[in-house]
């Protein structure tokens, strides 16, 4: 029997190297036979079809037809199938980001079918991880098939950029208003690499020290310095020079100032801005 130190020691050992970001925040990558897997007919293999709809990388209009062929196979729509994978996902699949794409762009669909908008009312609560991806696609629906609750919402623009050589975002205050959809756009024409993280009220300076931390680990750039923290709430991977990254960010319903923050490492002091929100109109 191995004595319980060396039994830790071996077992931090053999979680070592995963270097891949936190799922719930960075979306994993493409799988290594992604080439093979688009290479198949979605509509002749139900299981291709189901990875389809999960995997990190796949075209857009495969990824629909993914869609389709998952909902023959199960009797269901289309929508329903993308509804069905974001909920199998919880949020931790390569294609999350994707699904959100492609169910919003189903919109004219979903109208018609008022039990997935039963299901996208539900999805929409906070702590869901399908959030997003319900709001997102709620807001694309005429006014009068929404919620009730959700009926305001929408999903709003808002876009920074870094400035170069200076280590800051040229929007350093945003004001936003509860459950609103923010699609962040980070452009990025500095030399260097950015992120974006949003952050809980009060949490800058921790998420910041967090970043700093895995600046010296082997580890750090393959999880794009995103912490993973409890108080980490939204994050945009490294966006390189040249490049524009987008993140869409439900907006808490708590108001409340959150602060949004790039964590490469030596960044967060200088770079970061808040999001003011207000306590909804009475
Ligand atoms: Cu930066």
């Amino acid at each position: 029997m191995l004595p319980t130190t060396i039994l830790v020691a071996m077992a931090a050992f053999a979680a070592e190297p995963t270097p891949t970001p936190p799922a719930r925040l960075v979306p994993p990558a493409a799988p290594a036979d992604l080439a093979a897997l688009v290479a198949k007919d979605p509509s002749a293999d139900a299981a291709a079809a189901a990875r389809m709809l999960s995997e990190n990388g796949v075209a857009p209009e495969l990824r629909r037809r993914a869609a389709e062929a998952v909902a023959k196979s199960t009797g269901s729509a289309p929508h329903a199938a993308v509804i069905d994978a974001i909920a199998a996902c919880g949020g931790t699949c390569g294609a999350t980001r994707d699904l959100e794409d492609l169910l919003a762009g189903m919109a004219d669909a979903v109208a018609k079918d008022p039990a997935a908008i039963v299901r996208l009312d539900a999805m929409a609560v906070e702590g869901n991880p399908g959030r997003v991806a319900a709001l997102r696609t709620i807001a694309a629906l005429p006014k009068e098939t929404r919620p009730e609750r959700w009926r305001e919402v929408a999903v709003r623009t808002v876009a920074l950029k870094a400035v170069p050589g200076a280590m800051k975002y040229d929007v350093i205050e945003v004001k936003a208003v509860p459950n609103e959809v923010i699609r962040f756009t980070l452009e990025n024409p500095d030399t260097m690499q950015h992120n974006l993280l949003v952050t809980l009220p009060g949490k800058l300076s921790e998420v910041g020290v967090a970043g700093d931390k895995m600046g010296e680990t082997a580890v750090g750039k393959a999880r794009q310095f995103v912490p993973d923290l409890p108080s980490v709430i939204a994050a945009m991977g490294l966006v390189d020079p040249g490049a524009t990254g987008t993140l869409h960010w439900a907006v808490p319903s708590k108001p409340g100032t959150y602060p949004y923050v790039c964590t490469y490492p030596g960044h967060w002091r200088m770079m970061n801005g808040k999001v003011k929100v207000a306590a909804p109109a009475k």
